[in-house]
């Protein structure tokens, strides 16, 4: 994870995306919006048809999927005033090191991977445990469009509509013990898919697992997303099911689930076993705790480039604040990074 960040003085602020893209956008939903109102099957309920973001591959949607649609909340949540970032951007620089460590090899080499048909784990301390197939296991659940900041701990960010549902929904369905304080999930593990698991990268034992407190799986902003842009989830981006705690560094949004496993102890996540100095169990994003090798104090939005860095400030929580904050009053947010 080397990076290097441009120089302070480029921090301007006029430095965003531009405008018009985000503009031209916003008429597009706008336009999708209203065409819902006169027509009987919305533009995007089709699988075949366009996706209601512009320059979308609208994707092949499983059946239960693409039946969620119509009832789907469309921008639940939204960030105010930041464009969402080009789909292409979102979908072609990526990490998921199953796939390779360059921010390319997801989008390249995730294409074999097998969602349909897709098994789903939900164990430990729970009154109702069970093995789903990805349709059942989804049944219960309305779509929402959650539009939420992605920030990596690299220091760099995007803006993205996911879709999906409140993790609160599952815990609820499932009913956890009283012996459960920890939520753990467990990506696929599966070499003869996953590059990344065979060879080289014996730096990681796999699978890749990650964790919450139950406390903040209960939050209603995190999420398990199953689709982004309007559209089912690409591969580089974690399909078919995938965590996002947009308050949180993005290696906590944990990608192509197979298992939730409600338990007592802290999980012992992925990145903590790389490296537990540098990346900690709960992994707020604070501007104000730098990572040992980085400032966290600033990030660059996608797309960003030699001449346009993009640099902004990092918000405490990411811009989650007042909907987190509360979960840490009296832990020492410097030791618990
Ligand atoms: N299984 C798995 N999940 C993962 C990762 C990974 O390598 N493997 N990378 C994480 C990191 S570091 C980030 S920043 C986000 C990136 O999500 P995106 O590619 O959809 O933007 O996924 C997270 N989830
Ligand atoms: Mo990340």
């Amino acid at each position: 994870m080397l990076i290097k960040l441009p120089k302070a003085s480029d921090c301007k602020e006029s430095d965003v995306t531009p405008e018009s893209l985000y503009l031209s956008r916003r008429t597009l939903l706008g336009s999708s919006l209203a065409g819902l109102a006169v027509s009987a099957l919305p533009r995007w309920a089709n699988a075949d048809d366009a996706s209601r973001y512009a320059d979308v591959d609208p994707g092949h949607a499983p059946g239960w999927f693409t039946e969620k649609l119509p009832q789907t909340k469309w921008q639940a949540i939204t960030v105010k005033g930041e464009a969402i970032t080009p789909f292409k951007d979102a979908t072609h620089y990526n990490n998921f090191y199953e796939f390779g460590t360059s921010k390319g090899d997801p989008a390249q080499n995730a294409g074999s991977l097998k969602t349909e048909p897709w098994t789903v784990v939900v164990d430990g301390e729970v009154g109702k445990p069970g093995r789903y197939a990805l349709e059942d296991f989804m049944k219960p659940y309305q779509l929402e469009e959650r539009i939420y900041r992605l920030r990596c701990v690299e220091a760099w960010s995007m803006v993205i509509p996911w879709m999906g549902f409140p993790l609160s929904a599952l815990l609820k369905q499932v009913e956890p013990t009283s012996k459960a304080k920890f939520i753990r999930f467990e990506t696929l593990k599966d070499p003869k898919v996953m590059p990344g698991q065979r060879s080289d990268f014996a730096l990681i034992d796999w699978p890749y697992v990650e964790g919450l407190r139950l406390d903040e799986a209960m939050n209603p902003l995190a999420i398990l997303a199953v689709g982004m842009y309007g559209r089912e989830l690409l591969n580089q981006n974690g399909a078919p099911l995938r965590l996002v705690v947009p308050w949180k560094y993005g290696f906590k949004s944990v990608k192509s689930i197979v298992r939730i496993s409600l338990v007592e102890e802290q999980p012992k996540t992925t990145w903590q076993s790389i490296a537990s100095n540098e990346y900690g169990f709960y992994a707020n994003v604070n501007p104000q705790v730098d990572h040992p090798r980085w400032t966290q104090a600033r990030e660059r939005r996608l797309p960003s480039s030699l001449f346009s860095p993009n640099v902004r400030d990092t918000q405490m929580f990411n811009g989650y604040a007042d909907e987190v904050a509360s979960l840490y009053t009296g832990l020492d947010l410097r030791k618990n990074y």
